[in-house]
């Protein structure tokens, strides 16, 4: 038989295992949030979105919404817009409704079966925008795709607050790569979630149909599935609150006993009620984000906000 390179979908099952092994050979043990995206993961994620306690979603678009006109005026004609964490591209599309003769639509995600359905559908939205999906973690380095007609700069969209992932130190390497790929003339147009009141910040982690403790005990299933490890899924819970001296919300997994769990060839032992890092979501004023970027070279030009300054989309230069 011949002899053939890994295949994509296997690369990734073993970038996969490599990051939940040292992920939980850590101490504290961690796992990525990245891989919350699978099939099922992008599914509940879209589910948490028409929750009434998840307040993000709905308060973003509503500012898309009634602000789009502005924000499209503030790119510049001939921009390839290019979108961080595209998903299902859902709030992108009131913007492309209002950018000045946009040259290529380039959303960027990790899932990439999920990227192809949605791009199919945008193409049949917008014949006349060439669009073009790239499969990649943007956390690390990818290369942009040359859109046929030449665009004149690049404009990032970032929006959902999935910034708020990424500890500031990180968020900020993040915006300064951002600031290198898009160059003079570009420019970032980000949504982040507000610092609020700890109630109405807990109850979006913590909804009362159990949806977001779903979302998040799916990585388990995930490893378990895709990995063929030994887990007891039931023996664990989900775990979310605010933390106010670093303005996040924390996710962990906490396992419900001591138990062991397998993946190939090793082993990690749990106590009863560790915790297992997921996900932190970071909560911003517009002050505190606006200096974090202006570290990254890029200067606060426009916001918008909600009435009740809940949500935050800022429009930021190189
Ligand atoms: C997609 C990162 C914005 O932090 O609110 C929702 C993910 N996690 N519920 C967030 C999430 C649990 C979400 N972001």
């Amino acid at each position: 038989m011949l002899k053939t390179a890994p295949s994509k979908s296997s690369s990734r099952l073993i970038t996969f295992q490599h990051d939940v092994i040292t992920g939980l050979a850590d101490s504290p043990k961690r796992l990525p949030c990245k891989y919350f995206y699978d099939k099922r993961g992008s599914a509940l994620f879209d589910e948490i979105c028409e929750l009434d306690e998840y307040y993000l979603t709905r308060t973003e678009q509503a500012i898309m919404d009634r602000y789009a006109s502005e924000m499209g005026a503030q790119i510049d004609a001939g921009a390839m817009l290019v979108e961080y964490g595209s998903g299902s591209s859902i709030k992108t599309r009131i913007l492309l409704d209002h950018l000045i003769d946009p040259v290529a639509y380039v959303p960027v995600d990790i899932s990439h079966r999920h990227l192809q359905r949605v791009a199919e559908r945008l193409r049949a939205d917008y014949p006349h925008l060439e669009i073009i999906p790239v499969t990649a973690d943007f956390t690390r380095p990818f290369s942009l795709p040359t859109p046929r007609k030449p665009a004149t700069h690049c404009a990032v969209y970032f929006p959902g607050s999935t910034i708020g992932n990424f500890e500031p130190a990180q968020a900020e390497r993040l915006l300064r790569s951002i600031t290198e790929r898009c160059g003079d003339g570009g420019g970032l147009l980000i949504g982040i979630d507000l610092v609020k009141d700890v109630e109405t910040l807990e109850r979006a982690y913590n909804d009362d149909s159990g949806v977001t403790a779903a979302f998040n005990l799916n990585l388990l299933h995930r490893i378990r599935d895709e990995l063929d490890a030994d887990i007891d899924v039931e023996a664990f819970q989900h775990v979310a609150f605010y933390n106010d001296a670093a303005s996040r919300i924390e996710i962990y997994i906490r396992s419900l006993k001591r138990q062991t769990i397998r993946i190939a060839e090793t082993s990690f032992q749990l106590d009863a009620g560790e915790l297992i890092h997921t996900e932190y979501s970071h909560k911003y004023t517009i002050e505190g984000f606006s200096k974090l970027a202006a570290r990254a070279g890029l200067e606060l030009h426009r916001s918008w906000t909600d009435d009740d300054q809940l949500f935050a989309v800022l429009h930021l230069v190189v």
